[in-house]
């Protein structure tokens, strides 16, 4: 397998400032060395140019939106190109809001080869708002709703559908920051949440064994990473993060058990922000949960 790095250097959908530092962050933490020694082709395709952030005022509920969809089109082709080449396409954000892009792309692909398309929402937050519910504007609280079908004409119907995911399309992990009127969202459209609760009472073993369950041959697995989900402690290097997150343990397994599946398709690694990180920990943490996630193991390889 050959596996393409993209990198989208922007934060101009978050609510922080640096997660565009996050591709080079991922290239000093040795991404590419670390997946070439796991046997993976390894293209770099650079960086993609995209608009300044103007932090400007949200403008009827959605801040940047403009720039976001400069951004979206740029990643959007990106991963269109990879995965017409046979490539595994591994996007590094930059800020949640281009998964819109990324999985639009994913999506069509998917549909094209008759896949059966499974995304899992690795995440402290469940990034289900829209302008109208969203407490900041900022759209990387809002990519779900809009692969969902519920977000800006402008960051709509990318797939070729109305919706570039069905509900049922996706599993969240790790939540537990929920705005008010995104709880009612889960429930209104019937989200399938494993927040940090069931991960509690039910560990990470089951939890990911009922995550992953109707997974077969005929399923291209995406997983959208925010590294928010990892608790702070260990992954300090994020513009949002929530106390209370799975371990490094805890998300080891979890990426391990996603491997062992053999149907991981595509990846987003985003919300990583090298300016609030510690000598960039956080990069290296992601390195090493990303190595996991592609089949690296104590006794196998
Ligand atoms: C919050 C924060 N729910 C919002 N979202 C974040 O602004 O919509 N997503 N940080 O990653
Ligand atoms: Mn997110
Ligand atoms: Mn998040
Ligand atoms: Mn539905």
């Amino acid at each position: 397998t050959t596996v393409e790095l993209i990198g989208a250097p922007t934060d101009i959908g978050a609510s922080v400032r640096g997660a565009g530092m996050g591709p080079d962050a991922l290239r000093v933490a040795d991404i590419a060395g670390t997946l070439s020694r796991l046997g993976f082709e390894i293209v770099d395709r650079g960086n993609l140019a995209g608009p300044a952030t103007p932090w400007t005022e949200p403008a009827n509920g959605l801040r940047h939106l403009d720039e976001v969809v400069t951004w979206n089109r740029s990643v959007y082709a990106a991963v269109d190109h990879a995965l017409a080449a046979g490539h595994l396409p591994l996007l590094m954000g930059g800020d949640h809001c281009l998964a819109v892009g990324s999985i639009s792309a994913i999506a069509w692909h998917a549909r094209r080869r008759g896949k059966k398309l499974r995304v899992l929402w690795l995440d402290a937050h469940s990034d289900v708002n829209t302008e109208r519910t969203s407490p900041s504007g900022n759209i990387h609280g809002m990519p779900v709703a809009c692969l969902l079908g519920h977000g800006p004409e402008a960051l709509s119907g990318w797939s070729g559908e109305a919706a570039a995911l069905e509900h049922d399309a996706i599993r969240f992990l790790g939540i537990r920051s929920v705005d008010a009127e995104e709880k009612a969202a889960i429930r209104a459209l019937g989200l399938n949440v494993f927040d940090m609760r069931h991960i509690d009472e039910h560990g990470m073993r089951t939890t990911m064994t009922e995550a992953l369950q109707d997974i077969d041959e005929g399923t291209h697995l995406h997983v959208s990473f925010d590294l928010d989900c990892l608790d702070p402690d260990y992954a300090p290097g994020v513009g949002t993060g929530v106390r209370g997150g799975p371990t490094w343990r805890e998300m080891q397994l979890c990426m391990e058990m996603i491997a062992d599946t053999g149907r991981l398709a595509s990846l987003d690694v985003v919300e990583l922000n090298p300016a609030l990180d510690v000598r960039n920990r956080t990069a290296e943490v992601a390195v090493e949960l990303i190595e996991s996630l592609f089949g690296k193991s104590t006794l196998v390889r």
